[in-house]
């Protein structure tokens, strides 16, 4: 019985060491230790034994059963390390490798005329300022010289939230908001989203533009109209014809209109043009008085000058764009193409 039992775990010990699954390990150790097990059947003949060999041989079947334990939890610990070790290596991810990248978008080309716009008059010096698109009467009207009921106020064309209440019509408040704020001498430039009821070919009833607005000792038109060549120069990148012709602006006095040289046709005479060979571009002139008093700058002692340009119109002669429409369809094939 004793060399029997050497047998049971000799085989016992092969094949605990073989088992690779912890599936089979459990067959295993059913197959020894069970109720039905080969150990447990021959603790079964130990009936048959005599009073003296009885505990010899109790003896060295606990010794067995122990040592098939111990085997069996060892065995069970090597399987679930050496999976941990295969789970480990097949999830290894390689943190250095370079990751995917997400695709870039573009700013869009009013976007783009704007930041530029920006930084040649940051070069000239002028801070930029903004402002609320919703605004109120005395700010987008009354401070501007353009008092309740006069005829200035058909011309804009006003979306109005409330009696008091409008969208901005242009960006004159935001620099009535740094008049109000900052005393003279001062130098801005305030772009912008605008809003105006007019809708067609040539008109969106939310556009944008960006006025700028110098106030100093002894400002004249001659400091305006090198302003505005130096801005003109730099944005087409040449040197562009510019022509000034008389205009009315309630806020300004005396005002003008600018036109430039066709950019299309460099003033030959184009569809662009309709043929005059000039592009208008620019409102401008020097400062009322009238504004001046209404943000308390004594206009006894500065003058200034101001001036208003549309973004979509100088967006569409720098990039060749026929149709204004497309600003505002975000069809991202046409978006794309502007870059800086
Ligand atoms: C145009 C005309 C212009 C101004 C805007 C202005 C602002 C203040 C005082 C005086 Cl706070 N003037 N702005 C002046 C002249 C013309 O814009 O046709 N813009 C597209």
């Amino acid at each position: 019985m004793k060399s029997k039992l050497e047998d049971i775990l000799k085989n016992a010990r092969g094949l605990f060491q073989e088992a690779d699954t912890e599936a089979s390990l459990n067959d295993l150790k059913v197959r020894f230790l069970g109720k039905k097990g080969e150990l447990t059947n021959v603790m079964k003949g130990m009936r048959d034994l005599s009073a003296e060999e009885r505990p010899l041989i109790g003896k060295i079947v606990n010794d067995i059963k122990n040592e098939m334990e111990e085997l069996f939890d060892a065995r069970r610990e090597d399987i679930h390390h050496a999976s941990l070790d295969r789970k480990l290596r097949e999830e290894k991810i390689d943190v250095t490798l370079p990751g995917r990248r997400s695709p870039r978008g573009s700013k869009h080309p009013i976007t783009l005329v704007t930041e530029e716009i920006n930084e040649i008059f940051s070069t000239l010096g002028f801070g930029v300022v903004e402002g609320p698109e919703i605004e109120n009467d005395y700010h987008n009207f009354e401070a501007l010289n353009i008092p309740k009921n006069h005829p200035a106020r058909d011309m804009q064309d006003t979306f109005y939230v409330s009696d008091d209440i409008v969208l901005r019509t242009h960006t004159s408040p935001v620099q009535i908001r740094t008049m109000l704020q900052h005393k003279p001498p001062l130098k801005v430039i305030a772009p912008g989203t605008v809003y105006r009821r007019d809708s067609d070919l040539t008109h969106s009833p939310m556009f944008h533009q960006v006025e700028g607005l110098l106030v100093d000792y002894k400002v004249t038109f001659g400091d305006l109209k090198g302003t505005l060549q130096a801005f003109l120069n730099r944005f087409f990148g040449k040197k562009i014809g510019v022509r000034f012709r008389p205009s009315f602006f309630p806020f300004t006095e005396p005002s003008a209109e600018v036109d430039i040289q066709c950019v299309i046709c460099s003033g030959k005479g184009c569809r662009v043009c309709k043929d005059t060979g000039w592009l208008e571009i620019l409102g401008c002139g020097m400062v009322d008085p009238e504004v001046f008093k209404a943000v308390d700058y004594d206009p006894e002692v500065f003058s200034g000058y101001a001036f208003g340009v549309g973004l979509e119109r100088l967006c569409m002669l720098k990039n060749g764009i026929s149709d204004l429409r497309l600003f505002f369809e975000n069809d991202i094939r046409f978006l794309k193409q502007f870059t800086n």
